[in-house]
């Protein structure tokens, strides 16, 4: 169950898989018998706001690399709800993403609850490119359709003692099989500062490639911030709490020396098992050297001033 079949693309890679690695052996000392096969599923092509897609594209957001063709990132997926494999179909697709409300509380004029339908045509839509670099030294250039995480953070109107987002994963153990593990700190959770939150560059994602996000990427709403590893960036997110104290992450709560609340790409920060000075390109057989913040410190750099005694990149 746990042997993971390698496509053409994946062959160069050596260490495929730390981050699933590390959780196979977590199922192994707990308990085997959790993983139940996922039954028959059915794909549902019901999207919310299917009409506003494409959106313009925002031409402030290049790449400085070709655009990652589907194929390759909707069949290489990180969602450990469904699979702990990198093949998350057909498991993901029993997950019905439409209604689906968000709802933000916590440290708020007033708490509320918002479909994402409704949500989207109030704040409206844009198409950006984005790079995502994975912790697991992999990576892929997207466009992304949503907007700025900062619209929503406005709605919600936080107080003044909010000083960080707590973004949450649904959870829902009969159509997520490795939910029904119980020694994962599920739901999935992640956290950003108010600072993070408000830059531009942090974006909620409701499409890809022109269209609505087909489950496997996290639909119907997940994060994109491109400067930290990609475990950052939650999927499914139905959610999001204004709080004081830095919330603890779903990936702190596994392995907190390997995985830290900041998670800031930095090549010359090892990983404690592996580099992560180069990354693979997903769809080619070409390693690249991976930059600092993934090539967007003059856009987030300075969140992290008068910051330097923190783990800022692991
Ligand atoms: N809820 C949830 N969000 C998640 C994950 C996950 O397992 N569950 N994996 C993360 C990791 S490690 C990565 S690299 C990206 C992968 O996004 P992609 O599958 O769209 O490439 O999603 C992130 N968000
Ligand atoms: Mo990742």
């Amino acid at each position: 169950m746990y042997i993971k079949r390698q496509r053409g693309w994946e062959i160069s890679e050596r260490e495929a898989t730390p981050e699933s690695v590390f959780l196979n052996r977590r199922v192994l000392l707990g308990s085997a018998a959790g993983l139940v096969a996922a039954s028959a599923f059915e794909g549902r092509a019901v999207y919310a706001a299917g009409d506003l897609y494409p959106a313009t594209r925002n031409g402030a957001y290049t790449l400085d690399r070709a655009v990652t063709p589907e194929k390759y990132s909707a069949n290489y997926n990180n969602f450990y709800e469904f699979s702990l494999s990198k093949t998350v179909l057909p498991e993901a697709n029993a997950l019905k993403t439409k209604p689906w409300t968000i709802k933000v509380d916590g440290l708020v004029e007033k708490p509320f609850e918002i479909d994402v339908e409704e949500l989207v045509r109030k704040v409206g839509l844009e198409e950006r490119l984005y790079r995502h670099r994975c912790v697991e030294a992999w990576s892929m250039s997207v466009p992304w359709t949503g907007f700025p995480l900062a619209k929503l953070v406005a709605l919600a109107k936080p107080l003044s003692g909010a000083k960080y987002l707590q973004m949450q994963t649904f959870m829902d153990k009969a159509v997520a099989p490795v939910q029904r593990q119980f020694i994962y700190p599920w739901p999935y959770t992640e956290g950003l500062t108010m600072a993070e939150a408000g830059n531009d560059l942090a974006f909620l994602a409701t499409g890809i490639y022109g269209k609505p996000l087909p489950n496997q990427f996290g639909a119907p709403i997940r994060l994109a911030v491109p400067w930290k590893y990609g475990f950052k960036s939650i999927k499914s997110i139905n959610k999001i709490s204004f709080v004081e104290a830095r919330p603890k992450t779903f990936w702190e709560g596994l392995q907190a020396a390997e995985y830290g609340f900041w998670a800031n790409v930095n090549p010359a920060v090892s990983h404690p098992r592996w580099s992560q000075a180069s990354e693979r390109v997903l769809g080619t057989d070409q390693r690249v050297p991976t930059l600092i913040y993934n090539g967007y410190g003059d856009q987030v750099a300075d969140l992290y001033k008068g910051l330097e005694k923190e783990r800022l990149f692991v």
